[in-house]
């Protein structure tokens, strides 16, 4: 990876699909030995590979740290202008207009970088409840979280609904108790927190020396050593750090080191040291102390993803089969973006590899269509910058451009076919029908709704009584209107008029269902694009009183809630 300054050179005009029909080249000698070679190849190059998200509830500092660990790994040379003055305005993972202008994450990004010959892929996840579906498809592609805890704010609702889903799905969570250099909660209080309302071991691999706002540096559990940070100008350039002894420190922080000392080992007591086995298993976490802001505890952070953090192995499929390491080319998507690059308004699917060895140009094929296709122009993004790649390996996040018909939850596999999981969509809870305010402009709002649903930016659902220039977009937190409101204005020149329908919960149904809720005051039968049909209801005792009206007809709950 060769720095952040190298613009999409690979990204060609619209007019080339690059993901077209091509013929399935059958397979010679030749062939197979090289795909041996390379079965051979993706075992090693995925056992130098970490994959993770960063999650958290809103502000915690997650593009903040996202920053300084690629910072840290020396992608960029400086992120000067990333902490200035006017705050995150300019990280690289917050890469769209809407989120500069406001200062959040509204979708997750994807970095790739080098760190001690380790390949590692982050990404970087919105914080806002309203965004966690993106969040959470992001959250099965990757193989670890690293988790952020706001110093002064301990674990709040969001975080606790993520903790959930990685324990849900086994996902081993590094914690970064983060903005140390803050005010804030007492160590062994915030030590509590984590044990008694996650259930996991906190088991720190270091302590901070100095209290929440007072932060010196940390002493490092596994060598009794003092980690002395020094503050830089304005965090703009990798953060110095003194490695010093533990008498050393005794005489340069005095009570602070002892008390440092003193807490640690009283943690140690507990039985709360690093558990490896617990860790993979996510019922114990590390945990580590740091600022993002002003880089301290990066590169201890990116020492840990390397050192302990599990690189990719064999995934389950559908039928929940593994599918090794060492099988030949897998992957699925979990994202699909639009607008990345404004120029080309091209669009990316981004997929996870699982196994094999991927090589641009080569044909896979879709496994819900079986088509092949030809992954000509695949690219290693950069929160909006993207270099071409030409090979990559399991545990890898690729963008592929132009791939128009692939859908979030797709597989794409060579040889032996698999199919992954799907990435269950949530349940939406808020619902409104968008109408194009300028009808003269109809063809780009129907191409605009079509590609936010493609994105699952919001789900889009249709009935025959509203018709096609009225759909409605249904959400799971409001925020998602707005994006799509400001989308559809700024990328797809079609401003759009949102009226709010007065449901706030949906179930699944089909046919039947759909026929005998007909006429049900405050209750509405309607399409999402995948065929799937839900039923809308403006609150739970409406739909208690229709299940007991209609008490045999389906009325399933959607899955995923948490
Ligand atoms: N003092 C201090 N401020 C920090 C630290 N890390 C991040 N911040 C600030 O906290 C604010 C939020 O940072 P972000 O990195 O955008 O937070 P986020 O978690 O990505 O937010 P969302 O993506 O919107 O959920 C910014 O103003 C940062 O400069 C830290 O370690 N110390
Ligand atoms: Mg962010």
């Amino acid at each position: 990876m060769s720095g952040v300054t190298i613009r999409a050179r690979n990204i060609e005009s619209d007019e080339c699909d690059p993901m077209s029909m091509t013929n399935v080249v059958p397979a010679t000698p030749r062939a197979l030995s090289a795909a041996r070679k390379a079965v051979s190849e993706s075992v090693g190059q995925a056992r130098r590979r970490r994959s993770f998200a960063v999650i958290s509830h809103p502000d915690a500092g997650k593009s903040t740290l996202t920053e300084a660990l690629a910072l840290h790994a020396r992608v960029m040379m400086r992120a000067g202008a990333v902490h200035a003055k006017d705050g995150r305005k300019g990280t690289v993972s917050d890469w769209m207009d809407i989120e500069r202008e406001r200062g959040i994450s509204i979708t997750s990004a994807a970095l790739q970088f080098t760190y001690r010959d380790t390949v590692i892929n982050l990404v970087d996840t919105p914080g806002h409840a309203d965004f966690s579906e993106d969040t959470y498809r992001v959250l099965s592609a990757v193989d670890a979280a690293v988790m952020l805890v706001d110093a002064a704010k301990g674990l709040e609702v969001q975080t606790m609904k993520l903790f959930e889903v990685c324990k849900h799905r086994n996902i081993p969570i590094i914690t970064v108790i983060n903005k140390w250099d803050r005010a804030g909660k007492d160590v062994l209080d915030l030590m509590d927190e984590i044990q008694e309302r996650t259930g996991l071991q906190p088991a720190p691999l270091n302590w901070p020396v100095g209290i929440a706002g007072d932060f010196r540096g940390v002493l490092d559990m596994s060598t009794g050593d003092y980690l002395k940070f020094t503050r830089t100008d304005g965090g703009a350039t990798v953060a110095t750090e003194e490695h010093l002894s533990a008498e050393a420190a005794e005489a340069l922080e005095g009570e602070a080191w002892r008390q440092a000392v003193e807490e640690s080992d009283l943690i140690v007591a507990t039985g709360a040291g690093h558990d490896p086995e617990g860790f993979l298993a996510a019922t114990s976490t590390p945990v580590m102390f740091g600022s993002a802001v002003l880089n301290f505890g990066v590169r201890f952070l990116l020492d840990t993803l390397v050192d302990l953090a599990p690189a990719p192995t064999a995934r389950p499929d559908a039928d929940g089969i593994l599918r090794e390491i060492d099988s030949p080319f897998s992957a699925f998507v979990f994202k699909v973006q639009a607008g990345m690059d404004v120029a080309h308004r091209d669009r990316l699917a981004f997929v996870r590899i699982c196994s094999g060895t991927f090589e641009r140009g080569m044909i896979v094929t879709h496994s819900g269509t079986n088509r092949p296709f030809a992954t000509k122009y695949a690219q290693q993004v950069m929160g909006r910058e993207r270099t071409s790649i030409d090979r990559a390996f399991p545990g890898d996040v690729v963008g592929l451009v132009n791939a128009n018909a692939l859908r979030v939850g797709d597989t794409l596999f060579v040889d032996e076919p698999v199919t992954f999981p799907p990435i269950p969509s949530f349940s939406p809870e808020h619902f409104a029908v968008a109408r194009a305010k300028d009808t003269s402009r109809y063809k780009q709002f129907r191409r605009g709704i079509e590609q936010l649903d493609h994105e699952g930016v919001v789900q889009v659902l249709r009935s025959d009584l509203r018709g096609d220039q009225a759909p409605v977009l249904a959400a799971v937190g409001p925020m998602q209107f707005e994006v799509a409101e400001h989308r559809m204005a700024h990328e797809f020149n079609s401003p759009v008029s949102l009226d709010r329908l007065g449901y706030s919960l949906a179930r699944r149904t089909d046919a039947e269902g759909r026929d005998r809720l007909r006429g049900q005051r405050a209750v509405e039968v309607l399409s999402r694009t995948d065929g799937v049909m839900l039923a809308v209801f403006s609150d739970r005792w409406r739909l208690q009183s229709v299940e007991r009206e209609l008490d045999d007809i389906l009325l399933a709950p959607l899955v995923v809630s948490v």
